[in-house]
């Protein structure tokens, strides 16, 4: 984990500089010129509004949500806890609990169409990580902050995502390559 609280020129804190490359000099945008930034001016203030909570879950396209629900217990010993159908996101998913179950959880995602997002993620890059989930207290609070802050939300309003929560997605054009997911639980 890298420590951008210190700046004292060691390798680490090149971490700052590892967007600049696809960025270029010329780039507008969040994540341009972060690396013209001494990493102790990255101030909690010029967060507020957005205050996510936790890392919620990962999420991983798979093909088969039954084959995968198999590998990851009898590899990795996770647990699916729970199981859903969410028609308008277009999969079928599964949460695995990871140790005592108390913190973020694996997402499986697998598609239910042929032009879902995940059939698509799928065609395009194969099974793998699709997303990176955070939980916050207010959804829609957290989409005006990031809004405001110049990245795009993918729906103006938010969706219904796991278990009843209500969820947005920042576009992974705006987000260093990660599509970010923001979770509001039920
Ligand atoms: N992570 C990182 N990059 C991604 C990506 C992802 N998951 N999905 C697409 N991209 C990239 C592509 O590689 C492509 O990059 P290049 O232009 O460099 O080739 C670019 O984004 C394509 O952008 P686009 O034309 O807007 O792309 P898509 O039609 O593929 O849609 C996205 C991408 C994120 C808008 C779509 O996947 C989406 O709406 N996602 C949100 C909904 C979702 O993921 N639902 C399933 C999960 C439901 C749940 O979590 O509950």
């Amino acid at each position: 984990m890298t420590d951008v609280s210190s700046s004292n020129g060691s390798p680490e804190n090149l971490t700052v500089n590892h967007f600049q490359p696809d960025i270029g000099p010329e780039a507008s945008g969040p994540l341009a010129g972060a690396g013209n930034e001494d990493p102790r001016h990255v101030e909690n203030s010029s967060f507020s509004g957005v205050e996510l909570l936790r890392i919620d879950h990962v999420g991983i396209a798979v093909p088969d949500l039954e084959e995968a629900i198999r590998f990851y217990a009898e590899n990795l010993g996770l647990r699916c806890v729970h199981q859903e159908t969410n028609d308008e996101q277009g999969v079928r998913e599964a949460m695995l609990a990871v140790g005592d179950g108390t913190g973020p959880k694996l997402q499986l995602l697998a598609p239910l169409r042929p032009d879902s997002a995940i059939a698509k993620f799928l065609g395009r890059s194969g099974p793998g990580l699709q997303q990176l989930a955070y939980t916050v207290a207010d959804v829609e609070k957290a989409s005006d902050a990031l809004r405001a802050k110049g990245l795009r939300l993918l729906y103006d309003t938010p969706r219904r995502g796991t278990a009843g929560s209500r969820i947005n997605f920042v576009h992974p054009k705006d987000a260093g390559g990660v599509l970010v997911e923001l979770v509001e639980p039920a």
